[in-house]
């Protein structure tokens, strides 16, 4: 029997929020809309001029690319026009955009990463879209939106590569759906994922190891010396979405051109660490768990150290 996310969700509603009206799960249906829109447009890339630059630089300076600008206009497009959504925040818009929406009808905030790693498009590697659900508190929703990662009601991401999968977490565990192109469904394929007590493999771009603040530099070293290997795709979901099924550890640590990190808490750090500890992992800047930081500006940027219990319980800075 195939289960549809759609289905998984109503369940997951219904079994712990007897009382919801489905107004989460007609929220995370925009998302699925938008992750089908965008991969259909990623599988065809080469071949719709769907490849290489926009020609514009977004927010953070990067040049973007076409499939940034249309993942970005997808995600606003599909998630705007639930009412349930009080504000969107993406990695590509440098404000918040918020809907006049009381705080009973916009009951949610969506953080998201439209597409990272996009410069492995061209070059046929997996990329992501990254989300975070925040509930919306009373009062004017622009301050809501700064709220430590342990106020995620949802988080989740979908990895494009030889096949699509979304991977989501409300709470109750992390859960995998493979999108079936033959009918066009996510249906699962991942139940209770468990993240590895340990790993063997470590994951960070070494040719920043001249920059790295020695704690790591040392800690790689003696993985080293236990015989771990090493593996750095360069497109953040793939390398979490590894670490989550085989163990190990993933670093971004502060480097020259990124004294505070490269990844950013909101969208990115946030997310992954809700889903890593929720499939028994862990997730820290270095010092402190990810999910305790409060945020003090919606693209900043934090040290991310995410993996197996073990692996990152054993390090610190
Ligand atoms: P570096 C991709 O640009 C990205 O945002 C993440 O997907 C990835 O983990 C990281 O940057 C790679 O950065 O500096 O190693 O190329």
């Amino acid at each position: 029997m195939i289960v549809t996310v759609q289905q998984h969700i109503m369940f997951e509603q219904r079994r712990r929020h007897p009382e919801a009206r489905g107004r989460f799960s007609w929220l995370l249906s925009g998302l699925t809309l938008a992750a089908k829109m965008i991969e259909a447009k990623i599988r065809r890339a080469g071949i719709n001029d769907a490849l290489g630059s926009a020609g514009e630089t977004n927010v953070q300076g990067e040049t973007q690319q076409k499939l940034d600008v249309y993942a970005n206009q997808a995600l606003l497009h599909c998630l705007g026009v639930r009412d349930s959504v009080a504000a969107l925040v993406s990695e590509e818009n440098e404000e918040p955009l918020v809907f006049d929406r009381a705080a009973e009808t916009g009951e949610y905030i969506i953080v998201f990463d439209p597409l990272d790693g996009s410069s492995n498009i061209d070059v046929n590697v997996n990329v992501g879209t990254i989300f975070s659900i925040l509930r919306r508190p009373p009062g004017h929703v622009g301050d809501a939106i700064l709220q430590p990662g342990h106020h995620q009601i949802a988080a989740g991401y979908v990895l494009y590569g030889p096949s699509t999968m979304l991977v989501y977490t409300t709470g109750d565990g992390v859960f995998g759906f493979t999108l079936d192109p033959a009918i066009g469904a996510f249906v699962l394929s991942h139940e209770h994922v468990q993240m590895p007590e340990q790993g063997r493999i470590y994951s960070v771009n070494e040719a920043n190891a001249d920059s790295f603040p020695p704690a790591y530099s040392e800690y790689f070293a003696a993985l080293r010396k236990k015989g771990y290997t090493s593996r750095y795709i360069g497109s953040l979901v793939a390398d979490f979405h590894r670490t989550l099924l085989k163990g190990g550890i993933f670093f971004y640590p502060p480097t020259k051109s990124h004294p505070c990190g490269k990844l950013r808490l909101l969208y990115e750090a946030n997310p992954l660490a809700f889903i890593a500890e929720q499939a028994g992992g862990l997730a820290t800047n270095g010092r402190s768990r990810i999910l305790d930081l409060t945020p003090t500006d919606i693209h900043q940027r934090t040290p991310f150290v995410i993996g197996s219990h073990a692996d990152v319980t054993n390090f610190s800075n």
